[in-house]
């Protein structure tokens, strides 16, 4: 990649927050600050010095102001960085001017972020989505036809799937957002094909959503064996991987993990990464993974709700995974359970908590019926009381041969039926 073969850049962050209601963050200034210099060291910088700007609102030229452009410039000279990172977005003329004003290349929040993504995407569907969003940030910031996008020089916003992008015109930019959205549509409908096919399978699917660096790869890793990548880092995984999970019910359930969520993730990628993210709309259960020794808990749970929401996934039915039990402090577990009474206290690390989670996901599997039209021959007349008991006969018409009875039943009794070949057409 091409970052790696420009020298380290050492980065000047620039965390800023509005105090103006329409402009503001919830988030406190001092965790606004920590969250850039993760996403900072996430993708590989160094953190040479770090500013924090509180303004009441935004200006429109450089959106600090030129007084604080110009305090910028020289903390960036005494740090001797090189690049300088806003942890907000910037417009491009705000970028260009900013970069004016300071002397030094000018990364804004959205392209941090899709620079870390540009790093971790390997498989091709990462790639393809990564660099579409790449090039929709980019394409309105060309100023004019022709201007090249190797005037952003090498190293931080220019790595990844996206980098042969430099020598690209406007126009040839286009026609390659129109390449990779077509090719991202049919990479959605294999998806659609999969899920379908699952779907006559009759496999409920539960997928693991969350805060980035929540838990979710360490989890599914301990509960199914995956050997997932997990790192104590922002946006390490970023394909979906599938495992089955066994529960004692003889059946089991399809753990998906994804791509983490952030607060103010940026449109670009959840718009680009909407194919992969759409299991979590079709999701049986969500289980939303959080890092309950996290001082933003409940922040960070708001932010994934919005992402869920943004992604029409917002009905799905979810249980409340609070991982990394092990990290807590005493009294801290009764404090969890009084917030989210519906929640599963477990640690993914020591596996505490891991038989009270395959608890409830039975629970939920249990809560699953299916209509199906069933035929139960003479004589094997016990299937029928099951079904009595169990589920519900809407429909029953005996037969010579048999009972013929259109059901509604537990997913369990559903797959027993049809493993004992009564099931007739499903519904
Ligand atoms: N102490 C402790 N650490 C944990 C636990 N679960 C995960 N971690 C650590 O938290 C960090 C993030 O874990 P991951 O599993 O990569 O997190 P993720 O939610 O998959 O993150 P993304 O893929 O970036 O969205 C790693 O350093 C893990 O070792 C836990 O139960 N206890
Ligand atoms: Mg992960």
């Amino acid at each position: 990649m091409l970052a790696d073969l420009v020298p380290a850049e050492r980065a000047l962050l620039v965390a800023v927050r509005f105090k103006a209601r329409a402009h503001g963050d919830p988030w406190p200034a001092s965790e606004i600050q920590s969250e850039l210099k993760e996403l900072v060291l996430s993708s590989g910088l160094e953190a040479a010095e770090e500013i924090l700007l509180e303004r009441d609102r935004p200006s429109p030229a450089t959106l600090i102001g030129s007084g604080q452009a110009e305090r910028i410039r020289d903390r960036a000279a005494a740090a001797r960085a090189n690049v300088v990172i806003f942890g907000a977005d910037l417009s491009f003329a705000q970028q260009n001017n900013l970069e004016d004003e300071i002397g030094l290349k000018v990364i804004d929040r959205t392209q941090l972020i899709l620079d870390i993504f540009a790093h971790r995407a390997h498989s091709n569907e990462g790639k393809v989505q990564v660099e579409l969003a790449q090039l929709r940030y980019l394409l309105p910031r060309l100023a004019g036809k022709g201007i090249l996008l190797s005037r952003l020089g090498g190293g931080i916003g220019t790595s990844g799937p996206g980098e042969q992008k430099l020598e690209m015109d406007r126009r040839r930019i286009r026609l390659r957002i129109n390449r990779l959205a077509r090719e991202l549509e049919e990479i959605r409908r294999r998806r659609e094909t999969a899920r379908e096919k699952r779907r006559s399978e009759e496999v409920p699917v539960a997928v693991l959503v969350g805060y980035t660096n929540a838990g979710k790869s360490t989890l599914l890793n301990a509960l199914t064996g995956a050997g997932a990548r997990t790192a104590d880092s922002l946006f390490t995984t970023l394909d979906p991987l599938t495992r089955r999970l066994p529960l004692p019910d003889g059946q089991g359930i399809l753990l998906t993990d994804t791509v983490g969520f952030l607060h103010r993730l940026p449109h670009h990628l959840i718009e680009a990464f909407r194919a992969t993210l759409q299991e979590a709309a079709e999701a049986s259960l969500l289980l939303h993974v959080m890092d309950a020794s996290s001082l933003l808990l409940q922040e960070k749970e708001s932010a994934v709700h919005e992402v869920l929401q943004d992604l029409g996934a917002d009905n799905r039915p979810i249980l409340q995974v609070l991982n990394k039990t092990d990290l807590l402090q005493p009294g801290d577990k009764e404090k969890l359970r009084r917030l989210y009474p519906e929640g599963v206290l477990l640690s993914a690390r020591t596996g505490e908590g891991f038989g009270s989670l395959k608890d409830r996901l039975l629970a939920h599997l249990g809560k699953i019926q299916r209509e199906a039209l069933v035929r139960i021959p003479r004589g094997e007349e016990a299937w029928l009381s099951r079904i009595y008991r169990e589920g519900a006969v809407l429909e029953r018409q005996d037969q010579v041969r048999g009972i013929k009875v259109r059901v509604r039943v537990p997913l369990s009794l559903y797959g027993q039926l049809k493993a004992a070949g009564y099931l007739k057409l499903s519904s």
